[in-house]
């Protein structure tokens, strides 16, 4: 088979497991990408991230890989206009339906038994958000869609309320065209971030952003100033994602995953999922929620440390 051939196939095979996108990239260094990385890590700008400090790992996949040649790029739609907007105690909306990790690295399993029937002899390594892999510098190069002035990948398609996720593999495929930059003289994505936490194009100081505080800190308290900016959002942010032009409720597309379609769209400081950690368990096992426990969802209600009907 030649590499187009092999190329077109692995396409057919992942939009037949059920992905959206997909595209085809080299596994070689992104000098920009990995230039900015290198900036980003020296300032600091990982916050409490100690897992993101390795360079050398994260900016080459050949560090980790030694034998992958390609990168196929893969997107899923998880927009869901399903259940009206919450007013307040609003989740992100990536975080309302099952842990995209656990629905996603089983759609993988499936992509890479239909691979291996017609590649016996290549290798295919999967990752989906966790691997130490650049997923949106990747994405962009594999044509799948731009990186915004938000950072975040914005497909033609699909906006950019799409989860990334890749394998990597020895065989040799013909590569897709990068995608090509649209955000114009627009800016409404870093006016409108609360919190100002763009220090650039792109480029996002975590230790200013609510989703950072409210997903991945381990801190007792979040810094007052975002507290303050907030505004009613318990889990995530989606604010530079709302104001972008190129997402919309009207113009996004329904997911077609069953498994993201919402089961809350916010969380109210009176549940009493909140107060055990047995009910907690019953209402948030496998979804993304319990990335951040009890504990973390508790600190970013503002609720007590100690709950005494515990
Ligand atoms: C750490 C992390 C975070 C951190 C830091 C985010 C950040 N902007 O760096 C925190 C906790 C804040 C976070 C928040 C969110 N995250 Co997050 N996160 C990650 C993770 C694990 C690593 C990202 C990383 O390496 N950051 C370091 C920076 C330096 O790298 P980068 O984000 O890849 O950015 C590069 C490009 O943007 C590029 N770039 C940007 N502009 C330009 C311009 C030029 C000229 C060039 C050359 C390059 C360039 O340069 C950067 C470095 O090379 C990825 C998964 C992964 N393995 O990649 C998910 C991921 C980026 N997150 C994701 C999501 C959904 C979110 C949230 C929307 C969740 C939410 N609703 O709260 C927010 C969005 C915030 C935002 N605007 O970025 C998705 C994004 C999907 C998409 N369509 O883009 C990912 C890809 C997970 C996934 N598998 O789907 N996240
Ligand atoms: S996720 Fe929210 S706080 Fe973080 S950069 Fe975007 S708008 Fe700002
Ligand atoms: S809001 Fe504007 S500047 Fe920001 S990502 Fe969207 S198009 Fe680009």
């Amino acid at each position: 088979m030649s590499p187009r051939e092999a190329s077109l196939h692995i396409k057919a095979c992942a939009i037949e497991v059920g992905f959206d996108l997909c595209g085809i990239t080299s596994s070689d260094i992104i000098p920009e990408a990995r230039d900015r990385y290198i900036e980003w890590i020296q300032k600091g700008y990982n916050g409490g991230m100690q897992w993101l400090s390795d360079v050398q790992r994260r900016t080459n996949p050949r560090a980790v890989i030694p034998e992958a040649k390609s990168v196929i790029m893969l997107a899923l739609n998880y927009f869901s206009r399903k259940e009206p907007e919450p007013e307040d105690g609003v989740i992100a909306r990536y975080a309302r339906g099952r842990d995209y990790h656990k629905v996603i690295a089983s759609m993988q399993k499936h992509l890479i038994l239909l691979l291996r029937k017609e590649f016996p002899e290549a290798t295919f390594r999967s990752y989906v958000d966790y691997g130490p892999f650049m997923e949106r510098p990747y994405a962009e190069k594999a044509g799948l869609g731009f990186i915004g002035k938000n950072g975040m990948l914005i497909t033609e398609e699909f906006g950019s309320y799409v989860f990334l996720a890749e394998v990597l593999t020895s065989l040799e495929l013909e590569h897709d065209a990068p995608a090509i930059r649209r955000c114009g003289t627009c800016d409404r994505c870093q006016t409108a971030c609360p919190t100002g936490a763009f220090i650039a194009d792109g480029m996002l100081d975590s230790t200013k952003c609510i989703a950072y505080y409210t997903i991945e800190s381990k801190e007792d308290e979040i810094p007052e100033v975002v507290k303050k900016a907030m505004k009613g959002r318990t889990f995530g942010c989606d604010i530079c994602q709302e104001v972008c032009p190129y997402n919309n409720r009207l113009r996004n597309k329904e997911t077609t995953v069953p498994d993201f379609s919402p089961r809350y769209t916010s969380l109210d400081p009176e549940d009493p999922a909140l107060r055990s950690d047995a009910a907690f368990l019953e209402k948030f096992a496998g979804t993304p929620l319990m990335r951040s426990k009890r504990k973390g969802l508790r600190r970013n209600l503002g609720l007590p440390k100690e709950d005494l009907q515990e």
